[in-house]
């Protein structure tokens, strides 16, 4: 590794033993040199470049160019080096909605040489003193308007010294300190594997883990998917849903439009609603956020002008081909599926629009490889389902945790996700491997089975589990949100099952159907799953889901 600038050694200590790294390949191509800022590289480079004047960030109350954002970021890492302290490879922990000052504070941090923690604006104490913990904050900058549960957080840690708040009244806020501070700053000379960001997961069950990206992860994201797939162009403008704290967000929201020179709208609520108000209003032309959120829009649109947009990426979960069928046929959009994993930092497996097959999520992206192992470790043939695994130039390092070693297998991040390879080199996703429903002996994949209730006309949302059953072991079982129009009665779960049956291996219907009002998510737009399989584990059975004799 190259010479840290990090006086703070933290995350270098705490970075996984070599030997249990992932193999990093294609990195050369990529050229970068040893002594690298990412901060520079996606915001100063555009000022350099002539970009200054250009606008970067706009928001539904401010817009801020290139230069100005520049700018600000210097006067940040001034406040955050000469009165906050802040020493190379310190941590500081951001919470914001996603806003132009908190893409202002992070490239501060990292300018500064800091290592940035972002969290959830959902996030209560109790989750964010874990955090603290784990990750040793004693620095937090955040927006005055989420000051409730981050004085809850000082309180629940010792580590969390300083405090410092974005906006509000009085003198003591981070903008009043701007105003006095210099424009001028330059960035700390880090070493390209310098760890610049703790990703913490949108893990479901047990305590979360940080993942660790360098500068150049924060580059090579751009360059492969970015550059590769999504392929921007200047007058891009970007919007989207995911909090920048998740690395979905980051790169779709900040790194991507930045390291193409384009602009990024960013809005604080990013629902359905809020994305249909903006989007003729304010014409983006690339749209980053989840499959649920595409089906939200395509039922509320009316009559939305929906025409500045030429790229829509979803990630997060799984694209059902009914959901892609919709949208292309309201929009005549090709939607961009792609599967990413905040261990890798952002989408490895996708397709350009030239290339998309509906159901499937792609081809591996440039730079990064991927096969299909069995529990052996083997490849499988191809056509047969086993455990994704992939590699390239960014990939796993978890802050001293032994789950390192259940991530990183012979060098290749294992993601837990269940894929078939099909024989051109299309990978199609089944189910995350712990989510696979075994009924009666058969394998069943949950999202298989939603994605065919998905392209019914009474059917909204749906998430399918496996339910307990004393004959079969599991039975599986279909929690289903209707369209407004369709009634949940015992007729409509019939009928959907026999659509099933008709549409798929008829063992794989739900035996079990219930209708409710909404279903469990992450703040990132997943479905939690370990939710509904609790909710089905406590059920008694039969009391309000419909269930057909079999
Ligand atoms: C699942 C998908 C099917 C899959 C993420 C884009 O989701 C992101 O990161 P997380 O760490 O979760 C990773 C897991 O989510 N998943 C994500 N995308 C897809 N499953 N199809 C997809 N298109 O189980 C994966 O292992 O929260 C996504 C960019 C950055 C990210 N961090």
């Amino acid at each position: 590794m190259a010479q840290s600038a990090h006086l703070d050694t933290f995350t270098r200590d705490n970075l996984p033993a070599r030997e249990m790294w992932p193999e990093f390949i294609n990195l050369d191509p990529l050229g970068y040199p040893d002594r690298l800022n990412c901060a520079s590289e996606l915001l100063d480079r555009n000022v350099a470049e002539g970009r200054g004047d250009k606008p970067a960030l706009v928001s539904p109350t401010t817009s801020w160019t290139y230069g100005q954002l520049a700018e600000k970021v210097n006067r940040i890492a001034n406040v955050l080096v000469s009165d906050f302290g802040l020493k190379p490879g310190n941590r500081v922990l951001l919470r914001f909605p996603n806003t132009p000052m908190m893409t202002a504070v992070y490239f501060a941090v990292l300018k500064a040489g800091g290592v940035v923690v972002a969290t959830m604006p959902l996030l209560r104490a109790k989750e964010m003193a874990v955090i603290v913990d784990k990750a040793e904050l004693s620095l937090a900058v955040c927006d005055h308007r989420l000051a409730d549960e981050m004085e809850l957080t000082r309180k629940r840690t010792d580590r969390l010294r300083q405090i410092f708040y974005s906006g509000g009244e009085g003198r003591d806020t981070l903008e009043a300190r701007m105003e006095t501070a210099s424009p001028e700053f330059t960035a700390c000379d880090t070493a390209a594997d310098d760890v610049c960001l703790l990703g913490f997961t949108s893990g479901t069950t047990g305590e979360p883990k940080a993942t660790m990206h360098f500068h150049r992860d924060m580059l090579a994201i751009c360059d492969c998917y970015s550059r590769e797939v999504l392929r921007p162009v200047e007058s891009d403008v970007f919007i989207g849903s995911p909090p920048l704290a998740f690395t979905f967000g980051l790169g779709g929201l900040v790194l991507f439009p930045f390291r193409a020179g384009a602009t990024a709208i960013l809005l604080e609520k990013a629902g359905p609603d809020e994305l249909l108000a903006a989007i003729p209003q304010m014409r983006p032309t690339v749209i980053f956020t989840a499959p649920t959120a595409y089906r939200a829009i395509l039922a509320k649109r009316g009559d939305t002008d929906l025409s500045s947009l030429r790229k829509c990426v979803s990630a997060g979960e799984a694209l059902p081909k009914a959901t892609w069928d919709d949208w292309h046929a309201a929009t005549g959009i090709k939607i961009l599926d792609g599967i990413g994993a905040t261990e890798l930092l952002h989408i490895f497996i996708a397709a350009r629009e030239d290339e998309v097959r509906p159901g499937a999520t792609g081809k591996p992206v440039p730079g990064y490889e991927a096969k299909v192992i069995g529990p052996d470790g083997k490849d499988v043939p191809d056509g047969t389902p086993g455990r994704l695994a992939v590699r390239g130039p960014t990939g796993c390092r978890y802050l001293a945790d032994p789950r390192q070693a259940d991530y990183v297998v012979d060098g290749w991040n294992v993601t837990g996700d269940t894929y078939i390879r099909d024989a051109d080199g299309y990978f199609w996703y089944q189910a995350r491997s712990d989510d696979m429903i075994v009924s009666s002996g058969y394998n069943i994949a949950g999202p298989e089975v939603e994605g065919t209730l998905l392209a019914h006309p009474a059917v909204a949302e749906c998430g399918v589990v496996g339910a307990p059953d004393p004959d079969r072991g599991r039975i599986v079982k279909a929690y289903i949100v209707l369209k407004p129009d369709a009634t949940g009665d015992a007729e409509l779960a019939k009928a959907l099952q026999d659509y099933v049956k008709a549409e798929l291996a008829p063992y794989k219907y739900p035996r079990a159907i219930e209708f409710v009002t909404e279903l469990p998510r992450t703040e990132t737009g997943k479905l939690q799953r370990f939710a509904l399989r609790d909710i089905a584990a406590t059920d008694s059975g039969d009391a309000g889901s419909a269930r057909a004799a079999s």
